[in-house]
This record gives C-alpha cells, sequence and structure tokens, in this order.
C-alpha cells in the first residue's frame, strides 16, 4: 500500500531540516483546518443554495454574501485559538484584529472567500494568506510588512481542494486533497519556460480602460497566447502557476465615466498581491504594479491598500514592467 506524502509531514520535515521551532506547524494546522471547515459551508451550504446575501456591507462598500462572513469567522476562531498569532488582517474587518499581543509570534493577512460572485455559481473560490513573523528579538515592528518579509503565503482553491504555498527560499509547492481531507503529494511549482503553454489573464471587459501602454502591449500579444478569466485570483492565479504566462489587473484609467476610474488598481496589496507575488517568485516568476515597482518591495501604509497587479513569467513581466517605466 503507498502513503502519500501529506502536507503536514511535509512541513514538519520542513522545520526539523532547517532546525525551525513547531510553532509555524501549529499556525500551519489552524489555517488548514479553517479551509477544511470553510470548504465543508461551501459545500453544505452555497452549493445546495442555502446562502444567501447577508445584508451587510463590507468596509470596501461592497455585498457581504454571508458566505464571506463566515469564512472570516471560522478563520479567526482558528487562528485565535492557535495562540501563534499577535495581529491578523482581514479583508472582512476594517481595523486590525488584535490576538495573543503577549505569545503571538506571527502576523497573518488573508482574504477568505476571494471572488465571492462565483459562490451562487458553484464555481471556485479562493482563501488567500499571507504570513509575517514578529520581531522578537528587537522592538516590535508592526503589522504593515511588505511582501518581500513575508515567511509564506499560499491560497487553497475552494471546494476543488487544491492548496499552494511557498515557503521563504523553498520555492512554490502544490497539494490535492484526499477522500481523508489530508492535504498530500507534495509537487514543486516551477513556472515553465516554454511559452508554447503561455496564458494572459485580465477582465477584458476593462481593457479600453487601461492606460494607452498597455492596451498597445496586449493588442501585440493577443493572437500568441491563450486568454482565461474566471475572476477569482486564485483560479485564475493557479493556472498561471501550472501553464506560465500573465495575470493582471492594471489601474483603470481611462474609464467613460472618470468617477470608475482606479488609478489604484482593484486588488488588496497584502492579502491578494503580495500573497500572489510571493508565490511567484519562489517559482520562478515575477510581479510588479502599475509603476513596475516590484509588488514585494511596496511598503504598506494601510493594511486594506490596493494595487494594480501584473503577475507571472519573469520574461513578460519584465517586459511589461519596462513599458510601465517608460
Ligand atoms: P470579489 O471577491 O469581489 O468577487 O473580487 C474578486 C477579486 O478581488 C479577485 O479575486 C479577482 O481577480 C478580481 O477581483 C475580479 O475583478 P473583476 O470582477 O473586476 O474582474
Amino acid at each position: 500500500m503507498r502513503f502519500e506524502e501529506s502536507f503536514m509531514h511535509f512541513i514538519l520535515h520542513h522545520q526539523e531540516r532547517h532546525n525551525r521551532t513547531y510553532h509555524f506547524l501549529i499556525l500551519m494546522d489552524a489555517l488548514i483546518s479553517a479551509a477544511k471547515h470553510i470548504q465543508h459551508y461551501y459545500l453544505t451550504g452555497a452549493l445546495k443554495g442555502n446562502l444567501g446575501l447577508a445584508g451587510e456591507v463590507n468596509v470596501q462598500g461592497e455585498d457581504v454574501m454571508r458566505m464571506d462572513q463566515i469564512a472570516h469567522e471560522i478563520t479567526i476562531n482558528y487562528l485565535r485559538s492557535s495562540g501563534r498569532v499577535i495581529h491578523a488582517v482581514s479583508e472582512e474587518a476594517e481595523e486590525v484584529i488584535e490576538m495573543d499581543t503577549k505569545g503571538g509570534r506571527y502576523f497573518v493577512y488573508f482574504d477568505p472567500l476571494d471572488g465571492s460572485s462565483n459562490v451562487s455559481h458553484g464555481l471556485p473560490v479562493g482563501f488567500l494568506f499571507g504570513i509575517a513573523k514578529r520581531n522578537l528579538d528587537g522592538p516590535e515592528d508592526g503589522h504593515l510588512r511588505a511582501g518581500k518579509d513575508y515567511r509564506a503565503a499560499g491560497m487553497f482553491v475552494i471546494p476543488t481542494g487544491t492548496f499552494t504555498i511557498a515557503l521563504k527560499a523553498s520555492g512554490t509547492w502544490r497539494f490535492h486533497i484526499d477522500e481523508t481531507m489530508s492535504f498530500v503529494k507534495p509537487f514543486r511549482m516551477i513556472l515553465p519556460q516554454n511559452s508554447k503553454t503561455w496564458e494572459l489573464s485580465f477582465n477584458a471587459a476593462n481593457r479600453y480602460t487601461f492606460s494607452k501602454r498597455v492596451q498597445n502591449w496586449i493588442a501585440q500579444k493577443e493572437r500568441t497566447y491563450a486568454f482565461r478569466y474566471l475572476g477569482a485570483l486564485a483560479g485564475d492565479f493557479h493556472r498561471i502557476l501550472s501553464n506560465g504566462g500573465m495575470f493582471m489587473y492594471p489601474a483603470i484609467v481611462n474609464h467613460p465615466k472618470p468617477e470608475k476610474n482606479r488609478l489604484q488598481g482593484k486588488l488588496r496589496l497584502m492579502y491578494e498581491a503580495a500573497v500572489v507575488a510571493f508565490m511567484c517568485r519562489e517559482a520562478g516568476g515575477d510581479a510588479v504594479d502599475e509603476t513596475g515597482t516590484p509588488i514585494l518591495e511596496i511598503q504598506p501604509e494601510n493594511q486594506h491598500q490596493r494595487t494594480a497587479l501584473y503577475v507571472g513569467s519573469k520574461l513578460l513581466v519584465d517586459e511589461i514592467a519596462q513599458i510601465l517605466q517608460s
């Protein structure tokens, strides 16, 4: 009988190999438990049509589907009881959530249900997270960390049961859920060099609202690469990690109704863009914002800060970065 290596064993071996404590293991156990719990709710609630709009508005002024709120509460509960988190930042909470301010070692930034408009269609959503570590030796250094300081970042694609995580300087790894609800079979993700499989992913409805130089770049490329878009970052980025190419959510600068321009882009820096940028860099790719600045270098000023995002194969990201900087 053949047993596949589980994520928890994988991470245990990783910590031991690097002579590290087990605190990170306990934190990961909390995140895995939260993801499985959210998956259970999705399958038993959302797909049976039991989860409608909650009638609330989140901090970004969007309708909160009940599922978002449930996923948020589930995650907070597991993170809090892990005893390892000092502060958490969630897409669903305006303020930073204080947890174990004395004993906590980690900052966790998360979006528990990204792409929630997919829920009512039974299509994939993402649970994205980034983890930074408290400065245990020197002065307290706060929760606003640039992506380059993350120790790990990952995403669960719910309900398909895939989990991808990048560990600082140790690569990006994909796992699949098995019939016992364990994430198993670590597979190292490296962006393919061969451009035959590369894809572009962006919301085509926005195309003519992008800057002229981005529009021109798309016009040059559109016959070269296939185009895919799901509308949930985790699902779209999952494909880019496997096939190569680039996901982009550029700044909206030419909207016919100028009040609808989004000069800072749409996606959140700390729990969307930096998370996929971290995974992408560990898989050999890169990510930049609208000024061509590496996403992982951006120092956040606010936990809900937005950014434009270009993430994927290094060749394409370097190319667009040059254009954006010119
Ligand atoms: P929602 O959670 O509001 O559906 O937003 C999802 C998201 O933040 C990200 O997952 C997608 O890539 C992007 O927004 C889709 O945005 P558009 O609907 O504007 O294409």
